[in-house]
C-alpha cells in the first residue's frame, strides 16, 4: 500500500541512479544528490513489500577518463578499473543498497548499447550529418572538444577548452577559440570533414512538450520542470550520438571506423543492459510494461539527458516506457565553495569511511538532512558534529537508552504489561499511529528531508512522554503505572526501528537486534503492539557517541591545507612592468653590503634594523622582514643587496639610509637576496 494516489496502481519500480564516472572516486555531492535519497526511496518501498529494482554502476567512457589516463601514463582503463572498485566498494560499506552495480565497459553493455543504436538506425531513426572537426594531424585523430584549447574569445582566458571557458564559464565551440592547440601533440589542429550519426530532436519537440510541459507540472519538481522548459522553450537541435575517439562502444556501422557512440547514448543504455544483467530473460517487464514505474535519481546538471535525450530515444525506440519522475537535486557545497574534484574540493566517501568507521549513518543523516533538494545548500563540519550530538546522540540515541537502562532496571529487561491507559496514553499512541504514513507521505513526494524531520519527532514525542510521565520516580509508589509507561516508551523504539531504517539502515540493524525485534514490515509500524509483552530485551549498547572537537579539527585543517595547496597552485607571476630606458636603469645605485648587526626594532614587530658594512663607514637600513627570520643575530656576516641612494626615511623612530632587496615567494613569503659568491661589501650590483 502506498499513500500517494498516483502511485496506487504500479506493479513494479525501477529505479535507477546517475552512473558516477570512473574518473575519480565518490564525493559527498554526489551522495547527497543522487544516492543516499535513491536509497532513501527504495528502501522505503521495499519495506512498503514493493517489487523495487535499484540500478547503480559506474560510467566508465567519455573522454575525461581518457584525459586522466593520458595525464598519468596509463591506459583508460587501468583508470575504471581503479576507480569502479573504490566506488563500488564505498557505496557498498555506506550501505548503498543497490540490486546491481556494475559498469559499462562490460562485454553486454557494448552489445545491447551497440544494438539499441543499430536497432535506431535501421529503423530510420538516426539522420547522417557531415561536418568540419578539428583534426590533429600529428596525432592522426580527430580531437574532442577538451583535447582543444585557446584563447577564450570572451575573457580572453588563453587555457579555454573546446567546450567551454572555464575562467568566465562561457560554453563554447572548439571553433570558437582563438590560437586552438592540440592537447595530444601541442599542434595547430586542422578542420577536416568527418561524418556522424544524429538524433533529431528537433521533431521530438511536440510530444515532449505535451508529456512534460502539459503531463508533469504538477508531479515534477519545479527545478527539474523548469530546465525542461527552458530547453524546450528554446527550440531543440538535433544532436550527435556518435563521436571520433577510440575509448567507448564502437559504432556497429562498417563506414564507422574509428568511431564509438557518444558516452551520453550509452551511459543510460547502461540502466537497461544492468537489468539483463541482473533479471535475465525477465527484464523486459521492468522497462516495457506500463506498470513500472521507473524513476531516475540524479544531479541538476544531468537534468537534460535524462528528462529530454535519454527519453528521446527510448520515445524513438517506442517499445519502452518513460520515467514518471526524475526527481534531481541542487548542488551540495563545502564549507562554502563549489565541491571540485580538481582543486581537491570535497569530502570523499572512502575517506570518509576510513575517518570515520562504524559511523556510515551519520553521514547518511547529516546529508540527508541538508540535502540540497530545492536549492543549493552548503555541508560543514561543525554542522555535521552538530547535528551528530544535538540530534542524533541527544534525541533518538538518548529516547531509545533511556528506555532500555530503565525496562532492565525495573523489568529484568523485559517488556512489561501495557494495562491500564490514561489519556496521555492514548494520544500518545495515537500521535505515533500517524508517523509510518506522514514519513511515506514525503518520501513518495521525494521530500527526503521532510520525511527525515518526521522520524526525528517521533523519537521527539518518546523524550516528551518520558519527560511528562517520569518512569525513573515511579516505580516505587506505583509499579503497575511505570510498566505501562515503558511499554509505551518500547512501542515507539519498535516503531522507530521500523521507521528510521530507510535512512539509517545501521542504526536501524542494531535497534532490531537490541529490541529482538524479527524484521518488520512499514505496514507493521504504528502499531502499539510491535513488542509483545514479556519479550525479552537486550542490553542497551550507545546507538551514536559524540563526535569531540579535535575529530571536526583534523578534518577542517586539512580542507584549510587543501586551501593554501590550491591558492599556491594558482599563483602566476605578476605581468611585467613597462618597459623602461637603460639609463633609467642606471640611476639605480645597487650595492652589496655585509651585515655587521640585526635586531628587532622596539615596539614594531614586523622591522629588523640592520647595521651593514658598505665599505663606506657603515649604514643603517631598516626593513620590514621580522616575521620571515625570527633569529635576526643569525643574518650576521650574510651579505645582502641594498639601494644605496634611497632617500632616507624615519621608521619607528629610526632613520633608514636604503632599502635591502628581498624576493616575495606564491606565499608571500619574504627572502633576502644574497650574492652567490663573497665579494667585497660596497661593490655595485647592475
Ligand atoms: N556519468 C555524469 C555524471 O556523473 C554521468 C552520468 C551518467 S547517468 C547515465 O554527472
Ligand atoms: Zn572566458
Amino acid at each position: 500500500m502506498t499513500y500517494t494516489e498516483k502511485d496506487k496502481n504500479y506493479a513494479r519500480y525501477t529505479v535507477t541512479s546517475a552512473l558516477p564516472y570512473a574518473n575519480g572516486p565518490v564525493h559527498i555531492g554526489h551522495l547527497a544528490g543522487v544516492y543516499v535519497p535513491a536509497d532513501i526511496y527504495v528502501r522505503y518501498l521495499r519495506a512498503q513489500g514493493e517489487d523495487v529494482m535499484f540500478i547503480g554502476g559506474s560510467d566508465e567512457h567519455g573522454v575525461p577518463i581518457t584525459i586522466k589516463a593520458r595525464k598519468e601514463g596509463v591506459t583508460p582503463q587501468d583508470i575504471v578499473d581503479r576507480y569502479h572498485k573504490i566506488i563500488k566498494e564505498s557505496f557498498a560499506e555506506l550501505g548503498i543498497s543497490f540490486d546491481i552495480y556494475s559498469r559499462t565497459s562490460t562485454k553486454e553493455h557494448h552489445e545491447t548499447a551497440a544494438e539499441y543504436f543499430d536497432n535506431l538506425y535501421k529503423a530510420g531513426k538516426l539522420i547522417e550529418k557531415t561536418s568540419m572537426q578539428y583534426y590533429d594531424e600529428e596525432a592522426r585523430q580527430f580531437l574532442a572538444d577538451r583535447y582543444i584549447t585557446g584563447t577564450c574569445p570572451h575573457c580572453g582566458n588563453e587555457h579555454a577548452y573546446g567546450d567551454q571557458c572555464e575562467a568566465c564559464g562561457t560554453s563554447l565551440n572548439a571553433t570558437d577559440l582563438i590560437n586552438p592547440k592540440s592537447a595530444l601533440s601541442g599542434s595547430k589542429p586542422v578542420l577536416k570533414e568527418t561524418k556522424h550519426w544524429f538524433l533529431p530532436l528537433d521533431k521530438d519537440e511536440p510530444w515532449l512538450r505535451q508529456w512534460i510541459l502539459e503531463g508533469h507540472k504538477e508531479d515534477w519538481k519545479t527545478n527539474v520542470y523548469g530546465q525542461c522548459k527552458s530547453w524546450i522553450d528554446a527550440g531543440l537541435q538535433p544532436r550527435a550520438v556518435t563521436r571520433d575517439l577510440d575509448w567507448g562502444v564502437k559504432v556497429p556501422l562498417a563506414e564507422a571506423a574509428g568511431k564509438v557512440l557518444y558516452v551520453w547514448f550509452d551511459a543510460p543504455i547502461g540502466y537497461i543492459s544492468f537489468t539483463k544483467q541482473l533479471k535475465g530473460n525477465d527484464w523486459e517487464k521492468w522497462w516495457k510494461d506500463k506498470d513500472t514505474k521507473l524513476v531516475h535519481f540524479i544531479g541538476k546538471d544531468n537534468i537534460v539527458f535524462h528528462c529530454i535525450i535519454f527519453p528521446s530515444m527510448l520515445h524513438a525506440d517506442g517499445s519502452y516506457i518513460l520515467p514518471a519522475n526524475v526527481p534531481a537535486n541542487e548542488f551540495l557545497n563545502l564549507e562554502g565553495d563549489k565541491i571540485s574534484t580538481s582543486r581537491n574540493w570535497a569530502v570523499w566517501l572512502h575517506e570518509y569511511l576510513r575517518d570515520f568507521p562504524g559511523k556510515q549513518d551519520v553521514l547518511r543523516y547529516t546529508l540527508c538532512a541538508n540535502a540540497p533538494e530545492t536549492k543549493d545548500n552548503d555541508f560543514t563540519w561543525k554542522d555535521f558534529q552538530l547535528k551528530n550530538n544535538s540530534e542524533l546522540v541527544a534525541i533518538l540515541g538518548n529516547f531509545v537508552n533511556r528506555t532500555l537502562v530503565l525496562t532492565h532496571k525495573f523489568f529484568e529487561g523485559k517488556v512489561p504489561a501495557q494495562g491500564n491507559l490514561t489519556d496521555l496514553d492514548r494520544q500518545t499512541i495515537d500521535e505515533m499511529a500517524t508517523y509510518p504514513e506522514k514519513i511515506g507521505r514525503s518520501i513518495e513526494a521525494y521530500r527526503f528531508r521532510e520525511a527525515l524531520a518526521e522520524m526525528m519527532n517521533l523519537a521527539r514525542l518518546g523524550n516528551k512522554y518520558l519527560t511528562e510521565t517520569e518512569p525513573w520516580k515511579l516505580f516505587k509508589t506505583d509499579p503497575e503505572r511505570t510498566a505501562t509507561v515503558l511499554n509505551i516508551a518500547l512501542q515507539i523504539c519498535g516503531n522507530l526501528a521500523v521507521l528510521c531504517a530507510p535512512f539509517l539502515p545501521f542504526t536501524a540493524d542494531k535497534m532490531h537486534r537490541m529490541l529482538n525485534l524479527p524484521a518488520k514490515g512499514w505496514q507493521d509500524a504504528g502499531r502499539a503492539d510491535i513488542l509483545q509483552e514479556g519479550l525479552a530485551i537486550d542490553k542497551p549498547e550507545l546507538l551514536f557517541e559524540q563526535i569531540d572537537d579535535a575529530t571536526i579539527e583534523v578534518q577542517v585543517n586539512r580542507l584549510l591545507e587543501t586551501k593554501r595547496q590550491n591558492e599556491l597552485n594558482a599563483w602566476q607571476p605578476a605581468s611585467v612592468k613597462p618597459q623602461v630606458a637603460f639609463d633609467d636603469f642606471g640611476k639605480m645605485d645597487i650595492r652589496v653590503g655585509t651585515v655587521l648587526e640585526c635586531s628587532k626594532v622596539p615596539k614594531a614587530d614586523k622591522l629588523l634594523q640592520f647595521k651593514l658594512d658598505d665599505g663606506m663607514g657603515g649604514r643603517t637600513i631598516v626593513s620590514g622582514i621580522a616575521k620571515y627570520y625570527p633569529e635576526p643575530e643569525k643574518l650576521v656576516g650574510m651579505q645582502v643587496c641594498f639601494i644605496a641612494n634611497f632617500e632616507p626615511r624615519k621608521l619607528k623612530g629610526v632613520v633608514s639610509e636604503g632599502m635591502i632587496l628581498s624576493a616575495e615567494d606564491r606565499d608571500g613569503r619574504l627572502v633576502l637576496v644574497t650574492p652567490s659568491q663573497l665579494v667585497a661589501s660596497g661593490v655595485n650590483v647592475g
